[in-house]
């Protein structure tokens, strides 16, 4: 069985990488071709076995060690073997933020459809619909929000995305990427980043959905981590990338490499399959990662610590401390603040919120926000616990107690004012009207006749 053979391999391909810091530089060899790495140098006259020497630089050249980015990859034929790009249907995927009117209310979806195949195959790329977003993939400043639903692998077809990076989150389905760089599983509960420009394919097992997130002009980094210190948070060792996996195969019908530019597809054919990069050296790769391993800091006397402290990753904007977009988690952990509204508070935020579940229950809200689904409060947009949160959580008897298990609940954190696209209000009909009723029931305890008790 194909899907089996494949995740045993997966095992067994996964190295430690390290995402930031000083000698943050990997190499890797397919095992099939052992010396196919050139020592000493990146491009020699003659590279070993024939191969021919690319660069994908995934920082401007001049940036500054800390951000600067790029790899060398030992190829069978270079990427510039290929037909001119045409322009293919967009479907649902779009980067045009006016479609619709601007629209501040809180918005909530239901799970997002995905398609049986008895009905029609839909691929990763095809079944990419945009939900919001904002800025400009031309100027390099922005994001994108998409989901993916779909039913079928891409078969001799591969997507590079010269507008950004997308972070990948998968909530139903484990999904096998091929990239230039070798292949990853990434199952639910799991996250992975296809940097700008990585050329990948996408294998599903059955019926897959997931949230992606994509930004124009920024990688995702970890946060500094300021008095917290060295260790927490997402540790650097936990970041996996794949070893080089190639194929040298030729596809006489034609390979269609789909390149995703300043916010619409173009399709080009060529003859032989893109992932045939034998070795590979560099600190611009594709990465996984298991939220499992997200060491959970938190309030350990009362009050909240800011939601920041759940960051994974950052991509940062040129405003220090502002980021583009956070991607932030809320996993299984100890609730135990005294004399504490426990609950995620009512809040206003001059960031917008796109919230989504990979699994369970959210705890400000038990019933409504479904795997799958997905919420957003624009910026400014006031949210908080439904009325049964906050009169449960008002008169909880406090001990500690364990909060969020079996849930994975995420934000996608943005400074951005997002627009919500035609598809996201109105063509997936999965936008749940009635969500504003959840905060209708709030009643009123005022009462201007309470004093503090003496003691
Ligand atoms: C766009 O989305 C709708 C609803 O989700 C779906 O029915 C339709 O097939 C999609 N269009 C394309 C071209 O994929
Ligand atoms: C992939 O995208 C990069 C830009 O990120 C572009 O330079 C390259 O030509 C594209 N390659 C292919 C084969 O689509
Ligand atoms: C590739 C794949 O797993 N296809 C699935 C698509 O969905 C149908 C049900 O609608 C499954 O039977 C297929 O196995
Ligand atoms: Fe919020």
């Amino acid at each position: 069985d194909v899907s089996c053979c494949m995740r045993q391999m997966h095992l067994s391909l996964n190295l430690l990488q390290y995402l930031s810091g000083f000698g943050n530089e990997f190499s890797s060899e397919d095992p099939r071709c052992p010396g196919s790495l050139p020592e000493g140098q990146n491009n020699p006259q003659v590279c070993p076995y024939g191969l021919y020497a690319e660069q994908l630089s995934g920082s401007a050249f001049t940036c500054p060690r800390p951000t600067n980015k790029r790899s060398w990859l030992y190829r069978i034929l270079p990427s510039v073997r290929h037909k001119p790009y045409t322009a293919m249907h967009c479907g649902n995927l779009t980067e045009n933020w006016d479609e619709v009117e601007p629209d501040p209310n809180q918005l909530r979806w239901m799970p997002f459809t995905i398609p049986k195949s008895s009905e029609k195959k839909v691929d990763f790329v095809t079944g990419l619909h945009t939900l919001c977003g904002a800025g400009d993939t031309k100027s390099r400043n922005g994001i994108g929000i998409h989901m993916f639903t779909c039913n079928t692998s891409m078969v001799d077809r591969c997507f590079n995305n010269s507008d950004g990076d997308f972070l990948i989150v998968p909530q139903q389905g484990e999904i096998l990427i091929t990239t230039e760089f070798g292949k990853m599983m990434v199952e639910p509960n799991e996250i992975c980043v296809i940097q700008q420009g990585m050329r990948f394919s996408v294998n599903v097992f059955g019926e897959t959905r997931g949230y992606v997130l994509e930004v124009y002009g920024a990688h995702f980094e970890l946060p500094d981590l300021g008095p917290i210190g060295a260790n927490g948070l997402a540790n650097p060792r936990d970041f996996l990338t794949p070893v080089a996996w190639y194929e040298d195969r030729e596809v006489a019908t034609g390979y269609t490499v789909i390149n995703k530019y300043q916010g619409k597809l173009f399709s080009s054919q060529q003859v032989f399959s893109p992932f045939n990069v034998v070795a590979w050296h560099g600190n611009y790769t594709p990465y996984k990662y298991n939220l499992d391993n997200f060491m959970v800091i938190n309030c350990v006397a009362f009050d909240h610590a800011d939601p920041s402290i759940f960051t994974v990753l950052t991509a940062k904007s040129s405003r220090p401390g502002v980021a583009m977009a956070d991607f932030v988690i809320f996993p299984p952990r100890w609730g135990v603040a005294d004399h504490t509204f426990r609950p995620p508070y009512y809040h206003r935020n001059c960031m917008s919120e796109f919230m989504g579940l990979i699994k369970g229950h959210y705890e400000a809200k038990e019933e409504g926000f479904q795997p799958g689904g997905g919420t957003l409060h624009s910026t400014m947009t006031p949210h908080g616990p439904d009325r049964d949160c906050f009169e449960k959580s008002s008169t909880a008897l406090l001990k500690p107690e364990r909060v969020a298990d079996g849930t994975m609940a995420f934000m996608f954190e943005s400074s951005f004012s997002m627009a919500v696209t035609k598809w996201g209000l109105e063509t997936c009909q999965r936008l749940d009207k009635s969500y504003y009723q959840c905060w209708e029931p709030l009643r009123k305890h005022f009462d201007p006749n309470w004093r503090p008790s003496k003691q």
